[in-house]
C-alpha cells in the first residue's frame, strides 16, 4: 500500500484534559508519524469553513460551539494508507460504537466532543492540509 498523508485534529476536549500525548502515543503506535503539527484555537469562521460539509446538518451550531470551545492540535499523519489507518484507531464517531483499543473508545466523551477528526478521502485531506499547513511545514 501506497504512502498517504491525512489530517489530524486533536479535539478541544483532549486538549483540556491533557491528554495530547495520550492520544499522539496511539497514533504513533498505529504505525502512523506526525510530521506536522501545531497547537492552534480555532476562529468561528475557519471552524464554519473546515466543517462546510455539515452545514446543514442539525449538530452544525453545536460542533462549531465544541471546536472553539478551547485549543485543538492540528496535524499531518503520515504511514501507509494513512487515511483508512488513522480513520481505525481514531473508532466510530459514537465513542459508545467504537472498537476497544480505538482513541474514540478510550477517550471521547460523547458523538461530538469524541476528541479526533481524521479525514475521509485523499481529495479532503489535500484540501484541510492545505487549510492549515504550509508544504514547508510538511517535514517528512
Ligand atoms: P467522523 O468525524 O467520524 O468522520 P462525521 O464526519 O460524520 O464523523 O462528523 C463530523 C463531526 O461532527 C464528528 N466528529 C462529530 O464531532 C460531529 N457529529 C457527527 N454526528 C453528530 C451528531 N449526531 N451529534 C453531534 N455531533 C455529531
Amino acid at each position: 500500500m501506497a504512502i498517504q498523508r491525512t489530517f489530524s485534529i486533536l479535539k478541544p476536549d483532549v486538549t483540556r484534559r491533557n491528554l495530547t500525548g495520550a492520544v499522539n502515543a496511539k497514533i504513533e503506535a498505529a504505525g502512523l508519524r506526525i510530521i506536522a503539527q501545531k497547537r492552534v484555537h480555532m476562529t468561528r469562521g475557519q471552524a464554519e469553513t473546515f466543517y462546510g460539509v455539515h452545514k446543514e446538518r442539525p449538530f452544525f451550531g453545536e460542533l462549531v460551539e465544541q471546536m472553539t470551545a478551547g485549543p485543538v492540535v492540528v496535524q499531518v499523519l503520515e504511514g501507509d494508507d494513512a487515511i483508512k489507518r488513522y480513520r481505525d484507531v481514531m473508532g466510530a464517531t459514537n465513542p459508545e460504537k467504537a472498537d476497544a483499543g480505538t482513541i474514540r473508545k478510550e477517550f471521547a466523551l460523547n458523538m461530538g466532543e469524541n476528541s479526533v477528526h481524521g479525514s475521509d478521502a485523499p481529495e479532503t485531506a489535500a484540501l484541510e492540509i492545505a487549510q492549515w499547513f504550509a508544504g514547508n511545514e510538511l517535514v517528512g
